[in-house]
């Protein structure tokens, strides 16, 4: 039997390095495409121990015939949409880009599937940014709980939420989309809360900073870890049917609580080198998410792995190890 072929938008990022080494281990063939980069040492860092084993090529989700020529080419039995323009507070500041990327960018993919004849699988990242102010009364989000999201982010990956959605019923694809809720790792971006919080508060430890510059504390989140929530990903898209899914750990904390944890961990007090910027503020804040997995635990078999506490340490000792080798 021939492998299965995936295709990753977002290969570099942190799920697509993810998801590559778990597509790795289920014997799959690996492609996946790259934005060109100023940079060039630092793109695919995520993903340098994986270059033997993986295809990757440049594109770009505003690139739609580069993107069918590549698809054509390997023609994948799974496309997995994971690109996208992925920070919400910088979405304010460039609500367009984000939208060709995050809205445009999924109906890009599933047209070129549609026009290669629709056997394509395809996964749309979709996040629980979309709920934003909307919480079911039993304090939970969930497949059925309304979405009135609170940032271009949110509204721009509504759009791709919705454009899969129709495009499986409309056109018979098999089309699905996973709602995961926040989930971080080591290889999280510095500018995110969770890594930017213990990336900071290694460096005060370390005598390499003196403060740590945050917006809202109050805000309350779901955490998981993406090297579990990937597992979901292969999970949705290789299920009998295409359908939406929750992907989230069912419990909550403020940004106040991860920052007590973290500090604690290196025996800080946070409240001596906290201060807080209006610079970090969104324009409207999603300020609680706590999501119910339930659907995908029960028709799926999928359950997150790792305890919150788990994950900082492992992003803990991450940075402890990166920045006093520097
Ligand atoms: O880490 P964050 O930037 O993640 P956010 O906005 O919840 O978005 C992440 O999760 C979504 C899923 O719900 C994804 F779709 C999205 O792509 C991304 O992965 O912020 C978390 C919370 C927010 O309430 C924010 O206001 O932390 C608060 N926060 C406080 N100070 C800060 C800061 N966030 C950032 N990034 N930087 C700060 O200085």
């Amino acid at each position: 039997m021939t492998n299965k072929i995936a295709f990753i938008t977002g290969i570099s990022g942190q799920d697509g390095s993810y998801l590559a080494e778990h597509l790795l281990k289920l014997n799959y063939d690996v492609h996946g495409i790259v934005r060109r980069n100023s940079v060039a040492e630092h793109q695919e860092s995520r993903i340098d121990h994986l270059a033997a084993d993986i295809n990757v090529y440049y594109s770009d989700m505003l690139d739609a015939n580069s993107l069918k020529n590549i698809i054509e080419k390997v023609m994948p039995t799974e496309i997995y949409n994971l690109a996208a323009q992925s920070h919400v507070r910088i979405s304010s500041e460039i609500p367009e880009f984000t939208t060709h990327i995050n809205a445009i960018g999924p109906l890009r993919i599933l047209e070129i599937i549609r026009s290669l004849g629709g056997g394509i699988r395809f996964y749309q990242a979709s996040s629980s940014e979309m709920f934003g102010k909307s919480v079911d009364n039993d304090g939970f989000q969930r497949e059925t709980t309304k979405m009135i999201p609170v940032s271009p982010y949110g509204c721009a990956k509504l759009f791709g939420y919705n454009i899969t959605r129709h495009y499986r019923e409309a056109y018979r694809l098999f089309a699905a989309n996973g709602i995961l809720f926040n989930h971080e790792s080591p290889r999280r971006a510095s500018n995110f809360v969770t890594s930017k919080i213990i990336k900071t508060a290694v460096q005060i430890k370390l005598g390499k900073a003196t403060k740590l510059t945050l917006g809202n504390l109050d805000s309350q989140r779901d955490w998981g870890h993406s090297r579990d929530y990937v597992k979901a990903m292969v999970k949705i898209i290789g299920h009998t049917t295409p359908d939406d899914w929750v992907v989230a750990t069912g419990e909550t904390r403020s940004v106040r609580q991860l920052l007590e944890l973290v500090f604690g961990r290196l025996n800080l007090d946070y409240q001596r080198y906290v201060i807080q910027d209006p610079k970090f503020m969104r324009p409207e804040e999603l300020q609680y998410l706590k999501g119910d997995a339930t659907k995908i635990k029960k028709e799926l078999g999928w359950k997150p792995e790792t305890t919150f506490e788990d994950m900082i340490d492992e992003m803990l000792e991450f940075w402890l190890r990166n920045l006093n080798a520097n």
